[in-house]
């Protein structure tokens, strides 16, 4: 930051408090305002100077005092100036641009991770505990949180101004953003993609909680099932174990420790088996035949929702060993006779 830390703080407190600029509540929002008021100022600088200059050339080679124009050839060490500084401001610019991406897109490792799936007109947020909200998300204080989020429709974006942060929930893909809130508080929660009709409808609150407070929040709007157990119950209910065994024989390849390994593929390509990776084999499993297997896996486009997709992601992600697949076996059996399956599209 180019000025001084009280400055900034007054400067910053006054906008706040006039409604000027949303509060700052996030670790990353005071680097992204930094930015944006270095590009305020220097803006502004620019606009001085070239106007400062208009204004006073206008009046000094004014017709009266100027009647016939003088030829001027042009001067290297002026050409120079003004052509090295702005260059050396919009290339700080960049690096600082760049890095501050880089901050903003690259989640830390020890982020934890919540579920949005957008839909016309309206946030859905699952967290790993099972919990489900509309239109809200709470979140912890002090720690790093990821959003995984997925469109069921159209395009829409994620906006929290205060944390500033603002993603493209895209129809088909995955896209993450993080975060780590600051302040406990309520704040606003937009979509800031025009996504139709009631596009300025898609709006919440975002709860930021002390981590103790978040504590209590989980355990008292809990469903009873987190989203692993959800996708075992999917898992099963959908058939999936049927070649999913994790025998050595089984006709679907072994699904235990699958999630963060980079896989061989059929056709000699390697792929890493993220979120995406794993959503994207149950709906176009033909893409992603790993060496050794014949594909004849079914896709499942259209049976399973965003929400389903995310229990089964989950559930796939948990199986750190073939110990949990062996008892979907016996899960499978006991909720065969169930009428209808949390995940699965409705008719
Ligand atoms: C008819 C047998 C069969 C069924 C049913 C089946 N799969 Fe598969 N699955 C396969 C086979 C074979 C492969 C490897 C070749 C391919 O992708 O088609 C595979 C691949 C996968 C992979 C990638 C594994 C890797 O190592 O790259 C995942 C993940 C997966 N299946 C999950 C599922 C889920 C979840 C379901 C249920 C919604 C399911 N499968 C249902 C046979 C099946
Ligand atoms: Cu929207």
């Amino acid at each position: 930051m180019g000025i001084s830390p009280v400055l900034w703080q007054f400067l910053n407190k006054w906008l706040t408090s006039s409604a000027l600029f949303p509060k700052e509540a996030s670790t990353i929002a005071p680097y992204a305002d930094a930015l944006y008021f270095f590009l305020l100022a220097m803006t502004l600088v620019g606009v001085v100077i070239v106007g400062a200059l208009v204004f006073g050339f206008s009046i000094r080679y004014r017709k009266e005092r100027n009647p016939e124009a003088t030829q001027i050839e042009g001067s290297t060490l002026l050409e120079a100036t003004w052509t090295i500084i702005p260059l050396v401001i919009f290339l700080v610019t960049f690096v600082w641009g760049a890095l501050l991406y880089f901050r903003i897109y690259n989640p830390p490792a020890n982020s934890m991770n919540i579920y949005i799936v957008g839909k016309q007109w309206m946030w859905k947020a699952e967290h790993p505990g099972g919990q489900h909200e509309i239109n809200t998300l709470h979140v912890p204080t002090g720690r790093p949180v990821q959003l995984t989020m997925i469109s069921q429709d159209v395009f829409h974006s994620y906006s929290i101004p205060e944390f500033r942060v603002k993603r493209e929930v895209i129809p088909g893909r995955y896209s993450t953003v993080w975060f780590n809130a600051t302040e406990p508080g309520v704040y606003h929660l937009f979509c800031t993609q025009y996504c139709g009709t009631l596009h300025s409808g898609m709006i919440g609150t975002v709860t930021a909680l002390s981590p103790d407070d978040y504590q209590k929040w989980t355990e008292a709007s809990t469903s009873g099932m987190s989203l692993a157990q959800n996708g075992e119950r999917l898992f099963a209910s959908l058939g999936c174990n049927q070649c999913h065994t994790g025998d050595p024989g089984a006709r679907g390849p072994n699904l235990a420790g699958l999630y963060g390994k980079k896989v061989q593929m059929e056709d000699g390509s390697t792929q890493l088996a993220n979120e995406a990776f794993l959503r994207d084999t149950i709906l176009n499993p033909s893409s992603h035949v790993p060496a050794g297997y014949k594909p004849i896996m079914p896709t499942y486009q259209g049976q399973i929702s965003e929400e389903g997709l995310i229990d089964l992601v989950e559930y796939l992600k948990s199986l750190k060993t073939n110990y949990r697949v062996q008892q979907t076996l016996t899960t499978a059996t006991s909720t065969e006779a169930a009428p209808t399956t949390p995940g699965m599209v409705k008719p």
